[in-house]
């Protein structure tokens, strides 16, 4: 509902603002509850009058007056006071992900700094750090927060641009000319944000009306250059698409040449010359001659260079290439692995189908097992309850025995700012398997979030630690936190973390994985799937699982459902032997 949006925004705002001058703590954190309240109520506030708006959960007396405020007279003169009693600049602050109102209130009181370009001067002059509660690190990813939202105009998540190529790539095959087409670049490689897509087809003969087609296709918006050979455009949400036509008989070099990575092909490029060879994206060649080596496909290029083929989405030049001379690549996660999607939401909270249909989904996916895991009490606008989770966990029984396929009964509980859960540990016994993710107060100090991870980490119910970083691509920055403790305590406790596979989350990320993947822990690729069409979404955690080199052995939805129910249980038995 558009009033509650509006309603809900401003309330935001005067939390933000009596943040960011330093106000009553208490204030601003009634502010953002009845703010969450409000934007997920079922009823119009519009439509309520006072005591109607009172019922809403976290709205007081004081909260409704400034509501029925804002509806009579169009503002909220307290938020308009709050507007005039700070520079103007320092509310641009509170648009960067990740630095917060209280963030925001320390540098402009400590360092007076109210504006984006003083702050980026502060950062360059390494300023900052010097402060309380902020380091290198915190700097570092500000720093990069700044960074990504100049450019998230410009990078694309991969869910789009993968959509987008696919349907090229269809359109390309059509062409009689055309015997191969493929999408290439960080695209094939999976990288969860793309600058550009890259195109490849092969033709032999009349390329230019390849190229004519191309041009004048209708997501076509400008042809930036339209050559013979290489064309590029931008679509009309502002894409730019690459188009290169090779012969048929150097499809696989130059497949090769344009996936990249520019480091992973350097490196290659440096075994050929070492074995005497000359790699390009027409072909290996005997050096200093024409004479071809291997072309037509990118297998017998990395085999006369003596490597088995390697996965696009390794091709990082972070020693993919060592590892397969060695005989030691991994053998990568598929989705066809998975039997299992360990997070889904219905209806009961904020998903948009039933729990009979979300299930019906998970089997017509071929899944083994999934599990429903709703929005538990303290994400109040989800008005989620004790008897509600019973009445499904009821409910789940009866539709698992018709849709044949296991049903985990879970829930994914909110890690408060200090670390602790919803509900008490009886009731979360009664559940089959428990997500923990963070869901507010982003801002904490890495010490503080270090911690609170932690906690709900060494929480012997907690199975699976949901998005971990809480990143949102474009949007919202990682939370800060001691990676290494974090992945230390997981592996540890054998809690799992999570991949989600949510395209604009892809948390943790391919960085994260392989750190955690080292430190021994266990992974869950999970959808977060809010509605039946989300299910589909599984290809890019895995994608993302594969850049971080997971095996399916260290996925736990890739494990038969007794081992999983084993892992389950065993953190569970665990307090049971300590309390008996
Ligand atoms: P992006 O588009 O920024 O997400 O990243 P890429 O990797 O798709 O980069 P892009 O579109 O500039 O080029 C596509 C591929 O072409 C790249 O992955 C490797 C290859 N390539 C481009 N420039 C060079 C180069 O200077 N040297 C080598 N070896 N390969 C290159
Ligand atoms: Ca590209
Ligand atoms: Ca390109
Ligand atoms: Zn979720």
């Amino acid at each position: 509902m558009r009033s509650n949006e509006v309603a809900a925004r401003a309330l935001s705002e005067m939390a933000d603002l009596i943040a960011i001058s330093g106000g009553d703590p208490y204030r601003v954190r009634s502010y953002e509850k009845a703010a969450r309240s409000v934007a997920g109520y079922h009823l119009d506030v519009d439509t309520l009058d006072r005591k109607g708006l009172m019922a809403i959960p976290a709205v007081g007396a004081h909260t409704a007056d400034r509501l029925l405020e804002l509806r009579r007279t169009g503002r909220i003169a307290g938020l308009e006071e709050l507007h005039a009693q700070l520079p103007a600049g320092l509310r641009s602050l509170l648009g960067i992900p990740g630095l917060g109102p209280r963030r925001a209130h320390q540098v402009y009181q400590e360092l007076g700094i109210s504006s984006m370009p003083e702050l980026m001067t502060a950062l360059h002059d390494e300023r900052l750090r010097t402060l309380k509660g902020w380091g290198e690190t915190s700097e570092r990813n500000l720093a990069q927060a700044i960074r990504g939202m100049q450019e998230s105009g410009r990078r694309i998540p991969l869910a789009v641009a993968l959509d987008i190529a696919e349907g090229l790539v269809a359109a390309l095959t059509t062409v009689p000319q055309v015997s191969r087409a493929d999408y290439a670049g960080s695209l094939r490689r999976m990288r969860d944000t793309v600058g550009d897509i890259d195109l490849l087809v092969a033709a032999d003969d009349d390329p230019e009306t390849v190229m004519d087609l191309f041009c004048a296709l209708p997501l076509v918006d400008r042809v930036l250059a339209h050559g013979p050979t290489k064309s590029s455009i931008v679509t009309t949400q502002g894409i730019q698409v690459d188009l290169r036509v090779v012969p048929a008989s150097s499809w696989g070099a130059a497949l090769l040449y344009f996936t990249g990575s520019k480091a992973h092909n350097i490196h290659i490029r440096k075994l050929a010359v070492r074995a005497g060879r000359k790699l390009s994206e027409y072909g290996l060649f005997v050096a200093g001659t024409e004479q071809p080596v291997a072309a037509a496909t990118e297998s017998e290029i990395y085999e006369a260079l003596g490597l088995p083929w390697i996965p696009p989405t390794l091709r990082e030049d972070r020693g993919e290439v060592e590892a397969a001379a060695a005989g030691r690549l991994p053998r990568l996660v598929e989705v066809t692995d998975l039997r299992g999607d360990l997070h889904m939401h219905t209806d009961l909270t904020d998903g948009l189908a039933s729990a009979a249909d979300m299930i019906a989904a998970a089997a017509r996916h071929g899944y083994r097992y999934c599990a429903i895991t709703d929005h538990a009490p303290q994400l109040a606008m989800q008005r989620m309850t004790r008897e509600k989770a019973l009445a499904q966990r009821r409910e789940l029984r009866e539709l698992a025995s018709k849709h044949g396929i296991a049903v985990l009964h879970g829930s994914e509980l909110n890690i408060a700012a200090d670390g602790t859960l919803d509900w008490d540990d009886e009731f979360l016994a009664g559940f089959d398997i428990l997500v923990a993710s963070v869901h507010s107060h982003f801002d904490q100090s890495p010490r503080a979030m270090t911690r609170r991870l932690i906690t709900a980490i060494e929480h012997p119910y907690v199975d699976i630690i949901g998005h971990p970083t809480t990143r949102i691509l474009g949007r919202r920055p990682s939370i800060e936190f001691d990676a290494d403790a974090v992945f230390t305590a997981a592996a540890a406790t054998g809690t799992a973390l999570e991949i989600n596979a949510f395209p604009d989350r892809l948390d943790l990320d391919d960085e994260l994985i392989w750190r955690a993947r080292e430190l021994g822990v266990a992974f869950a690729i999970d959808t977060d799937a809010h509605a039946v069409p989300h299910l589909d979404h599984m290809r890019f955690g895995v994608a993302t699982a594969q850049r971080g080199w997971t095996e399916a052995s260290q996925v736990v939805n890739a494990w038969p459902l007794r081992r999983l129910r084993g892992f389950l249980a065993k953190r569970r038995r665990c307090v049971s032997a300590q309390r008996a």
